[in-house]
């Protein structure tokens, strides 16, 4: 047997010095849909989320409530995993780099790099974003007029006592690997951004700082503590430098948001690089949900929070909080509005009328002409030739935009093949044809292809609607489906996108309805 195909993708390590909002839930639901996808072609992934649990920020945020570091990072670290429970995500683990595993990890490498001479103690005056926990150089805080580019709040001048790492040194190793692999940082007006800046010149980078007690201290000089960022980066492979996972290594896609693509697309790849260590393939920068037309801020307190997405949640359902996610968020350049309206609208156009009401129709009218039984498709029905080659097409294409990680074109492309089973019922109108009895055979035929069509929809559709698709699998008698998704999903998506599987004589259930229309 060929060993199956690894696929390792990562959300960022989310910060505990905030409880879980919509951004973190986003992200999530992108590499869930996508590591889904992969697991339904049958490879062997493996699916990392965390919390991002040391800085001063979050010793600050503990501090002001009153709680030690570690009672305060336990709490809302175990708030993320339970929301991500209750979201239904699949990660294969949760990393928190108050572990030891992770800890002890970071200190290795960061031991090797000095060993290498890549580290060396030096001392930084400037700025830095005590929000972002990130150091600004001069002509940025400029133009950012010395305040934060993501919160607003005035940048700290700062000098301080750092150990560096050589940044300088790998400048034009990584400004041609990122030439040479047009693909490595997506979408392109961000690897143009990365570009721009690596050729304007890199400077060393602190890597520790003094003044953050709350974090894994320098192996060389524990007066020293690894800066949050480094601490945060090293997660994707201390996770996995485990000897069951290593094989995992390199990750094939790190997925972001488009304010940390800096440390993602230039800090990472160079510490691989003086690691000796090969450089993950891709990264994946999308952009930012603003709320009803606001950028979403806590002095604006417009932040869509858990009690905001679990009211949606209890509205629509949580499949149709992921379909919104997924098919009208920022996962390209432009920043993507949440709003109420468009969601039921999203809802009612999508889910309700397309999806729902196509297998309330084929669902119906098989229990109503042939009781609830597959029938035989052998009659000819002439708006049938092209037919399975929609399938066909749909599929390409969803495969297509699923590798470019377009999340909205694949879903497009499942909705399409929906559609054109509405159109073909409307054309072929099996419900006049069965008002003569000699047209039975043809009425059979059509239904056949509507639910063979619907089958293969409904895979496109998994990844992104996991609760109603297995319902709808157990309407069509797929249980072979069924059994693969508690078989973690495992699949062969190849084989079963093909034309023609589901067997007449399957009983086809009628059953409420997926998606209720709402009002
Ligand atoms: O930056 N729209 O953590 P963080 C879409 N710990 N996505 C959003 C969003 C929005 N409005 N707001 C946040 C950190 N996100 C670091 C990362 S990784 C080694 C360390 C998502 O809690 C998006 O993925 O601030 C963004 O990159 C991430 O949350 C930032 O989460």
């Amino acid at each position: 047997m060929t060993p199956k195909k690894k696929f390792y993708i990562t959300t960022p390590i989310y910060y505990v010095n905030a409880r879980p909002h919509i951004g973190h839930v986003y992200t999530t639901t992108l590499a869930d849909i996508i590591a889904r996808y992969h697991r339904q072609r049958g490879a062997d992934v493996f699916f990392l989320t965390g919390t991002d649990e040391h800085g001063k920020k979050v010793a600050d945020a503990a501090h002001d409530r009153g709680l030690t570091p570690q009672q305060f990072v336990d709490q809302i670290a175990g708030e993320f995993e339970s929301t991500f429970e209750r979201f239904q995500f699949t990660h294969n683990d949760f990393i928190r780099t108050t572990q030891p595993r992770h800890e002890s990890r970071v200190q290795q490498y960061v031991k090797q790099l000095i060993d290498r001479d890549d580290i060396y103690l030096g001392e930084y005056e400037g700025w830095y974003d005590q929000g972002q926990e990130e150091y600004i150089t001069e002509t940025n805080a400029r133009d950012q007029n010395y305040k934060s580019a993501v919160s607003g709040q005035p940048l700290a001048k700062v000098q301080e006592n750092n150990y560096f790492f050589r940044l300088s040194k790998y400048q034009d190793q990584l400004a041609e690997y990122i030439q040479e692999n047009p693909k490595f940082i997506q979408p392109e007006a961000r690897r143009n951004e990365v570009l721009a800046r690596i050729n304007a010149g890199l400077n060393d980078v602190a890597i520790s700082r003094t003044t953050e007690a709350w974090g894994v201290p320098m192996p060389t000089d524990e007066s020293h503590s690894i800066y949050v960022w480094i601490d945060a980066l090293f997660n994707y492979i201390t996770t996995i430098d485990a000897d069951d996972c290593n094989h995992y290594w390199p990750a094939d896609v790190h997925l972001i948001g488009k304010e940390i693509l800096w440390f993602h697309a230039v800090i990472w790849p160079a510490i691989l690089l003086a690691l000796d260590r090969p450089i993950y393939k891709q990264l994946y920068a999308h952009s930012f949900w603003i709320h009803e037309g606001q950028k979403m801020s806590k002095t604006l307190g417009n932040f869509i929070d858990l009690s905001k997405l679990d009211d949606y949640v209890n509205e629509f359902g949580l499949d149709s909080l992921r379909y919104y996610l997924a098919t009208q968020g920022p996962i390209g350049t432009s920043d993507a509005d949440f709003a109420h309206e468009k969601f039921a609208s999203v809802y009612n156009a999508d889910l309700a009328n397309t999806i729902g009401n196509c297998t309330n129709r084929v669902c119906n009218m098989t229990n109503r002409y042939f009781g609830g039984i597959l029938p035989e498709h052998g009659a000819h029905v002439k708006e049938s030739e092209t037919y399975n080659q929609t399938a066909k097409e749909c599929v390409a294409q969803y495969v297509d935009a699923m590798s470019q990680f377009q999340l909205d074109a694949a879903a497009a492309s499942a909705l399409q093949l929906v559609r054109a089973i509405d159109g073909y019922i409307d054309k072929t109108q099996p419900f006049k044809l069965a008002k003569q009895a000699e047209n039975m055979p043809m009425v059979g035929t059509i239904l056949y292809n509507c639910a063979e069509a619907l089958r293969i929809a409904s895979l496109l559709l998994w990844p992104f609607l996991p609760i109603k698709i297995e319902q709808l699998w157990k309407q069509l008698g797929c249980q072979e489906y069924v059994d693969a998704v508690e078989n973690q999903g495992l699949g062969d998506f190849e084989n079963w996108t093909q034309w023609g599987q589901l067997q007449p004589g399957t009983p086809i259930l009628q059953a409420d309805p997926l998606f209720p229309r709402k009002k």
